[in-house]
């Protein structure tokens, strides 16, 4: 599989049109992932000079990061990945009929394993499948790609290494397409985040596209907050390597043995709350911008939520910018969400 490096921003929208004419499969990069050491340095920069510090919880996902996060997907603890896996597994045939053939987008794909069943039902039904996963993760990109490629040689996969905000002017050489947000990632967004989040996409959709959200629900709060504190400590390494890679990237030089990770459920919020906890003061330094942070001792650095949801209410809000539900599917026991919208105006 061919990777194409540092298309330009402008240039993209060519670039992804003429390689899903000349039927290639290809990861394009786009332009806004070019210097991505700095953006880390300022990121972390400004969400220390907030009020309450918090840090923006995409710089997660580097290579370790997506690693260890696919590793919190099979732990026993976190049922998301594997409920949802379950519902697209069953449910996936009915989706594929409903909206009859078209281009699968998918945001922040990550290793499109639970996707491969869409992919999948797409291919019993219809001819010319095309996928474009889109990630800030080259190597996920890649590798998915690479093993979509092997296993279903049919199917077109043009990748897209950039963000969810690059990808949007893709969106109108797609149609007609299935946008596919899983994982609950959107709970990953504050609210603001995510109103910016549905006017972009609702503005860059056609009418009658389709969108599938993958949701958390709400439920009882010791099954949520075992999730997020698994007993192998793996999402305490996976929130941890945020700090890591400070010390790889930014030259942070923080002692990592006291920094411990806390996760709660925030019953005001819907949300589950993940902080790092400095056990000591410690100073974080950022080599390139030569800025320097103390932290005190006891404080704690927000580094994710993760909001929880209730299916009518996500279905309001969705109406609200355009988007009509057509199908809802969950787990017998109602801990996971799929629905799917059709785009309306
Ligand atoms: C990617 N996202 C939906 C995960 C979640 O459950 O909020 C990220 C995660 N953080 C800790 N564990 C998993």
């Amino acid at each position: 599989m061919q990777y194409e490096a540092y298309s330009s921003h402008d240039g993209l929208r060519e670039t992804f049109d003429a390689a899903l004419q000349e039927q290639q499969n290809i990861v394009l990069q786009a332009g806004s992932l070019q210097n991505p050491a700095r953006s880390f340095a300022e990121s972390v920069c400004e969400g220390l000079q907030k009020q309450q510090r918090q840090l923006e919880c995409r710089f997660l996902y580097d290579a370790k990061g997506s690693e260890l996060y696919e590793k919190i997907c099979s732990q026993p603890e976190y049922y998301l990945t594997r409920t949802e896996t379950a519902i697209l597994q069953r449910y996936a045939g009915e989706i594929s009929r409903e909206t009859g053939s078209c281009h699968l987008i998918e945001l922040g794909s990550g290793s499109s394993v639970k996707t491969d069943y869409l992919i999948s039902a797409y291919q019993a039904h219809y001819t010319n499948v095309c996928y474009t996963p889109i990630d800030i993760s080259a190597t996920a990109l890649k590798l998915a790609g690479r093993a979509i490629i092997a296993k279903r040689p049919d199917v077109q996969v043009v990748g897209i290494h950039g963000t969810y905000n690059d990808s949007f002017q893709l969106l109108s050489c797609t149609s007609p397409a299935m946008v596919v947000f899983l994982g609950s990632t959107l709970g990953n967004f504050t609210e603001e985040e995510e109103h910016g989040f549905w006017q972009d996409i609702s503005w860059h959709m056609q009418t009658g596209d389709y969108l599938l959200l993958g949701v958390d629900l709400v439920k009882d709060i010791s099954i949520l907050e075992a999730a997020y504190n698994d007993a192998a400590g793996v999402t305490a390494a996976f929130t941890k390597n945020y700090f890591a890679r400070m010390n790889r990237e930014l030259g942070s030089a923080l002692d990592l043995d006291h920094i411990r990770h806390v996760a709660f459920f925030n019953s005001g919020k819907s949300r589950m709350e993940i902080y790092l906890e400095f056990t000591e003061a410690q100073a974080i330094h950022i080599e390139s911008l030569q800025k320097t942070f103390a932290v005190a001792q006891g404080e704690m650095l927000q580094i994710e939520i993760s909001r929880k949801f209730h299916l009518p209410a996500v279905k309001a809000n969705l109406r609200s910018y355009g988007f009509e539900p057509v199908k809802t599917c969950t787990d017998d026991k109602g801990w996971f969400g799929l629905i799917l919208f059709q785009k309306s105006s």
